[in-house]
């Protein structure tokens, strides 16, 4: 659906002046727009994965440990597929209002892909560099978008989302670098041409949502603050967005339509996308890539199992 389209259908959460913004910027934000209740029903099962986080020693699929991880000292970078790991973290993906901001801004009809939980720990959360998304994952349009909840207050300190007005319409960059290896974000020679100074800080309280499209270029900076900055990240698209490569973060939830109905046909953007190393094997971390981390052959030989069991459960 053309923006004009899907702006013809009333929206069920977002003025129309929001939606009109987002398809003008790449992004909205939406703050307090999640009942408190929902966000304290995340983040107590959010606690829970917080603890047998402390079982582990080396980040595996599902939990991404930040150097310097203990039992005593939990510091986990991300939450692999949360979805796929507690049920109420599937509930808030599917039943909740941000299923009806997604419907505002692909149309009625909306297929989850992914998701994920990324903390920036206190006193030293890591950065995420400058990068796309749809790279990692490919459609057949571009109408998918990634929608992020604080679940706690989130101001300048904690490492907020940051977003570059517009760029969902400009230039699509090559994440590999000058030698061909994936990096996963915008490689120093090109970020000349991304208008950093234009980068807008997307802050709020607790229960505030971020929406991204999918070209648009987002990073956050290093959490320094004594106060974690934990952001669930849930992506969805029209349903008539077809993937064509092996999902980074699989569950069996991939491809499940949350509103509206499944499409008989896919639509095509002629626009070209780049494609991604093949993620059918595993896939490590956004964070491990983007800083050059090396995962041992024992870690990589666990993720591909991992892997292959979610896999082998997906709907
Ligand atoms: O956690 C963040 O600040 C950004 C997350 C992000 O861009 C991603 O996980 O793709």
């Amino acid at each position: 659906m053309t923006p004009e389209q899907i702006l013809d259908v009333a929206p069920k959460i977002l003025t129309q002046a929001q939606r009109e913004s987002y398809f003008e910027n790449g992004y909205v934000l939406l703050e307090s727009v999640v009942p408190m209740e929902w966000i304290e029903k995340v983040r107590a099962v959010t606690d829970e994965m917080v603890e047998r986080s402390r079982e582990i020693a080396t980040s595996d699929m599902v939990f991404d440990l930040e150097p310097g991880h203990s039992k005593d000292n939990p510091r986990l970078r991300r939450l692999s597929s949360p979805v796929e790991h507690h049920p109420t973290y599937w509930d808030y993906a599917s039943q909740s209002v941000i299923a009806d901001i997604a419907a505002d801004l692909v149309g009625p009809d909306v297929k989850f892909h992914h998701s994920k939980l990324n903390f920036k720990w206190a006193e030293g959360g890591e950065e995420v560099k400058w990068h796309q998304d749809i790279q990692y994952w490919p459609h057949t349009n571009y109408s998918p978008l990634t929608i992020g909840t604080y679940l706690h207050d989130v101001g300048e300190e904690q490492g907020p989302l940051g977003v570059i007005p517009g760029s969902h319409n400009g230039e699509l960059f090559d994440e590999y670098n000058d030698k061909g290896q994936w990096i996963g974000c915008i490689d120093d020679g090109d970020l000349p041409r991304v208008p950093l100074d234009k980068a807008e800080y997307l802050m709020g309280p607790a229960g505030s949502v971020t929406v991204h499209n999918c070209r648009t270029v987002h990073g956050s900076k290093p959490n320094l603050s004594d106060l974690g900055r934990p952001l669930l990240l849930n992506v969805y698209s029209a349903a008539n967005a077809f993937t064509y490569t092996a999902n980074p973060l699989p569950s069996r939830y991939e491809g499940t339509i949350v509103r509206g109905k499944a499409a008989r046909w896919a639509e095509h953007d002629p626009r070209p996308c780049q494609i991604p190393p093949d993620w059918s094997g595993g896939y490590t971390s956004l964070f491990a890539l983007q800083q050059g981390e090396e995962w041992s052959e024992e870690q990589l030989q666990a993720v591909a199992e991992q892997n292959q069991e979610i896999r082998g459960t997906a709907a």
